[in-house]
């Protein structure tokens, strides 16, 4: 296969609800969308994940811009490349940008899978039917904003409510939601909020019976990670410290989790999240797919990479309108009563690309071709 053509766009996204983490708010995404078509003019979509800052990564909007258009996109374009599974290889002498990566990796998955005529999660090697679906909620103004949307969320019928916890934001919500909710599948992120002084802390939500604690330490570690886990029964999850499949390997060997949450772009794309996946699945360690307030485009590579056999747990993929006022693809995801996404039956991602939506929405425009 060549790839004879690379398009950028910088997509202006507006979000239904900000969204609150421990580093800030965000109110309006700037998402970079990738397409790329090969020499009979088949095409294939992805998106960047990155954030607007580098806050969650060091990669973010206007960085992998660059990364993308100057170095990534021309490794890619006009070179022979046997399929999509050798599209990470061919930009492999490039260190890290894995979110940049997984933009071209991840469009050009889309477009083989096109051309083969099969959904892209089967020509992934997927067998999940359906998918569970959890929500991440935000920090809030206040605890009984956050218990108004729990309670909307469990009526719409999501499997797992994720919330964000940050030092003050800590035991008096998770109590709270308790009280109100009871035994709910209910597990708290942190985004690497707190420290190992924070021990008694997570001893104390020890005693709220959440399935995870998500990235409780910092965003580079991998050790102080397992000497919480000793001292706590909670499972911790590992998010922001897991880049590689050498890194959950690594994880998993020093007893840093027990849970891993798999991003597509924070571990460079299908290739090295397959892997990701089946070392988990080898040590019997479950996992799930995190999500990165993606549009249309990244939640339908979500979904394809959730029905691999090893994301047994809900992950943070939902319904387009929990996000965005009218999404980018037709039909937009939706989540059954009970809560579950059927992954699409056409061919690639499964989605329309709403081109002329996305042609109001560009920001910038960039072509990079042989
Ligand atoms: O840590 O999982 C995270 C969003 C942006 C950056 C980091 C995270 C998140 C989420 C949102 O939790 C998940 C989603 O609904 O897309
Ligand atoms: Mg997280």
């Amino acid at each position: 296969m060549k790839i004879r053509r690379i398009e950028l766009t910088e997509i202006e996204l507006p979000l239904v609800q900000f969204f609150e983490t421990s580093f800030g708010r965000t109110y309006e995404r700037r998402i970079i969308l990738v397409r790329v078509e090969d020499e009979d003019g088949a095409e294939g979509w992805g998106e960047c994940t990155c954030g607007e800052l580098p806050n969650y990564s060091e990669e973010w909007t206007d960085s992998c811009w660059v990364t993308i258009e100057k170095v990534l996109a021309p490794m890619v374009v006009g070179k022979d490349i046997g399929s999509a599974s050798e599209v990470w290889q061919s930009m492999e002498n490039v260190r890290g940008n894995r979110m940049s990566k997984a933009a071209i990796e991840t469009a050009v998955w889309d477009l083989e899978a096109k051309k083969l005529g099969v959904p892209l999660w089967r020509h992934l090697g997927g067998t999940r039917e359906k998918i569970a679906s959890g929500v991440s909620i935000g920090i809030q103004d206040s605890v009984e904003q956050l218990l108004e949307k729990i309670s909307t969320e469990l009526e719409a019928g999501y499997r797992r409510i994720k919330i964000k916890i940050a030092p003050g934001w800590d035991v008096n919500v998770i109590r709270r939601v308790r009280e109100k909710f009871g035994n709910i599948p209910l597990m708290g992120d942190a985004n690497s909020a707190f420290t190992l002084d924070d021990v008694d802390l997570f001893q104390t939500l020890d005693g709220f019976g959440l399935m995870m604690f998500e990235q409780p330490l910092r965003h580079d570690d991998i050790v102080d990670h397992a000497k919480l886990q000793q001292q706590i029964e909670t499972p911790i999850c590992l998010d922001e410290s897991i880049h590689s499949p050498d890194d959950a390997r690594k994880a998993i060997e020093l007893g840093s989790c027990r849970i891993i949450n798999v991003k597509l772009g924070r571990v460079g794309g299908h290739l090295k999240a397959g892997e990701v996946e089946r070392t988990c699945r080898e040590a019997d360690i479950p996992v799930w797919c995190g999500g990165m307030l993606e549009s249309g485009i990244g939640r339908a590579h979500n979904i394809a990479m959730s029905t691999l056999e090893g994301f047994s747990l809900p992950g943070d993929v939902s319904a387009s309108k929990r996000y965005w006022h009218e999404d980018i693809i037709e039909p937009e995801v939706e989540v059954s009563r009970d809560g579950f996404i059927t992954p699409p039956e056409g061919p690639g991602i499964g989605f329309e690309v709403r081109k002329d939506r996305i042609k109001e929405l560009a920001m910038r425009e960039t072509i990079i071709q042989d």
